[in-house]
């Protein structure tokens, strides 16, 4: 099986899986996000459509008030009796082990029921032969007076429909011994029930782990090869691989279907897309998987997307996010223009933004904007203090880079009336110079105008901390401000693994 990879690319963290009938569909985290958990569809394992949300509406997820890198955290997608479940922790928050159900993964999904007496993140579910459900999650506690305390994989009975744990959380196989063992699915295979986890920490050191035993309760037995999968202390130019769901391909082998990042330049130091999805085969021997190393195999072809805002249907696309509440509360289209009036900054924690995710190393963004009324323009957002920005004043721009409390800007003034503001971004050069070390280029552009280039380093998932990724949006941030003619065009073309790498 050859797969591109990265699979889904962009902020798409923590991958989720499940087959129905020959059709895949696959969730992803999206923190203090809204719409909450991207549902993709494939019938092919390889070519995906964005069909939904989970979350679309702001109660279901609860995040409008989760500190940022809080909010949804890791769902699990399942299926049973004509049943969707997607299972999730919106950590930092009260709303805890949430359950959502649905009969179609587009959509609508239900409010989602809190199930007590699961506290920890990444929860798994799945079902005994007798159809007793279990939750198998990670006991780290991301609140309250025992924040940060870890008790490793456990897992507990519970009633789906009262929304409870039936017994105290058990203690389960937690791994080699590596930080954070996390993210378990549990699967049923040939007679044997197998627990797979993450180990090593989403950084260099993320793992993948598995065990076996003969009850999904266990006792499991880890595999002696553990970990089974993970890229840390190599050079592949796919790192951080981890947090990993299985599934049965197309062609009848299986996969797993993971988190990774294309950290770039000589030292690979720097990811600007964030947390990304992979893919890579597994074969089985002796009883156990063996998961091949994450290769990266970009999509040849670019993607070309255009809104005109023609209509409301505009930002109905579910590709639109917006931070701690849902795009439509944010902007309004109408008549060619997309409308937004601000009353706070990009360093709100709750801007006047709409964006969608950077998914291509390579991209050119632009819009028009018309800020007779207001400010606001173009941004490339990880979190309140990591951003930049095309901001119109009037007939004036500014750009303006915002770095952990520290601020430039670079101002230009431009003809009245409509300008384009246009965000150019590209991977640093090869080699061994300074530039080549950093992160991407970043260039800021208004009316044809470059007002700075900036070293990408500084927008990227290992400086900004914030396991999100990056969204590059609009937003205002006083008045109101008019936007016309949304283009993206992104290209990976070319990025490959190189023959040169090695691969034990
Ligand atoms: C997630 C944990 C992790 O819950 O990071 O990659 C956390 N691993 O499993 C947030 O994405």
């Amino acid at each position: 099986m050859t797969f591109p990879n990265p699979l889904l690319p962009g902020f798409n963290p923590d991958p989720s899986v499940v087959a129905v009938d020959g059709v895949y569909y696959l969730v992803t985290s999206t923190f203090e996000y809204l719409p909450g958990i991207p549902v993709y569809r494939s019938t092919d394992l390889a070519d995906w459509t964005h069909v939904g949300n989970v979350a679309s509406r702001p109660g279901q997820a609860g995040v409008a008030e989760v500190p940022t890198g809080g909010g949804v955290w890791a769902p699990t997608i399942r299926y049973r009796d004509g049943m969707f479940y997607v299972i999730v922790t919106v950590a930092m928050s009260p709303r805890g082990c949430v359950v959502f159900t649905a009969t179609d993964p587009a959509g609508p999904w239900s409010d989602g029921t809190t199930l007590d007496g699961i506290n920890g993140i990444d929860p798994d579910l799945a079902w005994g032969d007798d159809g007793t459900a279990y939750v198998t999650f990670s006991g780290l506690a991301t609140g309250g007076e025992q924040a940060g305390r870890h008790l490793g994989i456990q897992q507990a009975r519970v009633d789906l429909t009262a929304g409870k744990a039936l017994e105290e959380p058990r203690s389960l196989w937690s791994g080699t011994g590596l930080k954070f063992p996390e993210a378990p699915h549990l699967y049923r295979r040939d007679g044997r029930w197998y627990l797979l986890i993450a180990e090593g920490g989403t950084e260099r050191g993320h793992s993948v782990s598995v065990a076996r035993g003969p009850a999904p309760q266990g006792p499991f037995e880890g595999c002696p090869a553990n970990p089974v999968l993970s890229a840390r202390s190599t050079s592949r130019p796919v790192q951080n691989t981890g947090h990993a769901d299985l599934v049965a391909g197309p062609g009848g082998g299986d996969a797993l279907v993971l988190l990774g990042m294309r950290p770039l330049g000589a030292t690979q130091a720097f990811s600007p897309l964030g947390r990304e999805t992979f893919i890579t085969p597994v074969t089985w021997t002796d009883g156990w998987p063996q998961p091949e190393p994450v290769r990266l195999a970009a999509r040849d072809d670019a993607v070309e997307e255009a809104f005109d805002f023609a209509g409301p249907a505009a930002l109905g696309d579910p590709g639109w996010i917006a931070v701690r509440t849902i795009p439509a509360a944010v902007a309004s289209v109408a008549g060619g223009r997309l409308s937004i009036t601000g009353h706070a900054g990009l360093d709100d924690p709750r801007p006047q933004f709409v964006g969608r995710r950077q998914r291509h190393l390579s991209a050119v963004v632009s819009v028009t904007v018309d800020a007779a009324d207001g400010a606001g323009g173009l941004a490339a957002r990880y979190d309140e203090d990591h951003w930049v920005a095309l901001e119109a004043r009037g007939p004036v721009v500014t750009a303006r880079a915002r770095l952990a409390g520290l601020e430039q800007a670079w101002q230009a003034t431009v003809a009245p009336g409509e300008v384009e503001l246009r965000m150019e971004l590209s991977p640093p050069p090869d080699g061994f110079t300074p530039a080549a070390l950093g992160g991407d280029r970043i260039r800021l552009l208004a009316g044809g105008t470059l007002l700075a280039e900036l070293d990408g380093r500084y927008w990227s998932a290992e400086t900004c901390a914030s396991f999100t990724g990056r969204v590059i949006g609009l937003y205002a941030s006083q008045g109101t401000v008019r936007f016309g003619g949304w283009r993206y065009r992104g290209s990976d073309a070319g990025t490959r693994d190189r023959g040169d790498t090695f691969i034990p």
